[in-house]
């Protein structure tokens, strides 16, 4: 269910995305419906008539949920909830869905979990009660059902139990980076929009330069594979070595709540010697996408002269010539360009 924001949007793009993230959140597809509006109804998101047409569509394929693309406020939650018979959820559930499946660290563990209670404190009712049906994630896996008897008080005291045990975490990380950095080891990590090829990339870089360690980055269809950030020591051609990081990544209106919670592991990310921005070519949206993360990175305080756009899955468009000037467009999957991404990453790193 989408509500059309500006005249022109790219309708099926944004459908598209939003069905990969209820696939990637472990549900399937039964039906879409579109609202073109100039902007969603305030009090609940669609109008009228376009409920009694999602009722219809609801009964005629059995769905269980109704996924509402945008972040619904607490009051059209509400107002939803009251005539929709089954569970709604908006398109930041989704994805904190989606999220508290993925996080395997302490770290992501306790950001997903900050960020899903900052997101319901405001949208419980009455005394201990999350909207009824609007808890549980698709999968069941989400944080809802358990945190539905937990009223605000006790939602407040856990947000600020997490922040400080994350408070913890950061500083032990933090301690792990100033080691790091009096060894003199230089970074890189890798960022992009999810599904762009990082992890792959991380794969391909960390067998071309001899790296020590096992873990192996997840490459994966589905959309936010990667939540923890895995990183390896590499050796370069000239037997220099640096860090390699891959990270999480990025989409269209990243909740704002996952963003804040998730700032000191971006903050870190793009905080490193260079950044590469990971673009996948084949993706028609693609251009659109580039900006997205160069909002987040800017955002985040990236350095505009430590990223470097990177073109991946130059395989799938064989017509597509263009590299940044020295990185000629690359392909993760059959190897194209990755000696010469190393050399590049050589150079900025060690340039005299
Ligand atoms: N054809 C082709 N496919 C690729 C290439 N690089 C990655 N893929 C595929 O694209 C999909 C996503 O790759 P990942 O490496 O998981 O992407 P990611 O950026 O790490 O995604 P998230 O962790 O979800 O943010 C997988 O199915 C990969 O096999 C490439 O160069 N060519
Ligand atoms: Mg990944």
């Amino acid at each position: 269910m989408r509500s059309s924001r500006r005249s022109g949007d790219d309708f099926e793009g944004f459908m598209r995305e939003l069905a990969a993230l209820v696939e990637a959140a472990g549900g399937e597809v039964s039906g879409m419906l579109v609202q073109a509006r100039e902007r969603p109804d305030h009090r609940s998101y669609i109008g009228r008539g376009k409920i009694n047409e999602l009722l219809h569509l609801v009964e005629e394929t059995e769905a269980d949920v109704v996924v509402f693309d945008g972040e619904l406020t607490p009051g059209q939650l509400r107002s939803l909830d009251e005539q929709i018979p089954i569970r709604i959820m908006d398109r930041t559930r989704l994805i904190l869905d989606i999220f508290s499946s993925r996080a395997h660290s302490l770290e992501g563990k306790l950001q997903v979990e900050l960020a899903t209670l900052e997101y319901q404190l405001p949208r419980l009712i009455g005394q201990g009660q999350v909207l009824s049906r609007t808890g549980a994630g698709i999968g069941t896996r989400g944080l809802g059902e358990q945190q539905l008897e937990l009223d605000r008080r006790h939602l407040r005291r856990r947000i600020s139990d997490l922040k400080r045990q994350l408070v913890k975490v950061e500083k032990t990380r933090d301690l792990h980076r100033k080691q790091r950095l009096r060894r003199g080891m230089k970074t890189i990590s890798l960022v992009g929009y999810t599904n762009a090829g990082k992890s792959s990339l991380f794969n391909a870089l960390c067998q071309k330069a001899h790296s020590s360690g096992q873990n192996q980055a997840e490459a994966d269809q589905r959309l936010f594979q990667t939540l923890d950030t895995t990183t390896r020591k590499i050796k370069l051609a000239s037997g220099r070595e640096a860090l390699l990081s891959d990270t999480v990544g990025f989409v269209q209106d990243l909740p704002p709540h996952l963003i804040a919670a998730f700032r000191s592991t971006l903050e870190e990310a793009v905080a490193a010697d260079v950044v590469l921005h990971i673009i996948d070519v084949s993706d028609e949206a693609y251009f659109e996408k580039v900006e997205v993360v160069n909002q987040v990175l800017e955002e985040l305080g990236a350095k505009k002269e430590q990223v470097h756009m990177v073109f991946n899955k130059a395989d799938k468009v064989p017509e597509f010539e263009w590299g940044n000037g020295t990185v000629p467009a690359i392909s993760a999957l059959t190897g194209q360009g990755i000696p010469e991404l190393l050399s590049f990453l050589e150079q900025v790193l060690w340039p005299d």
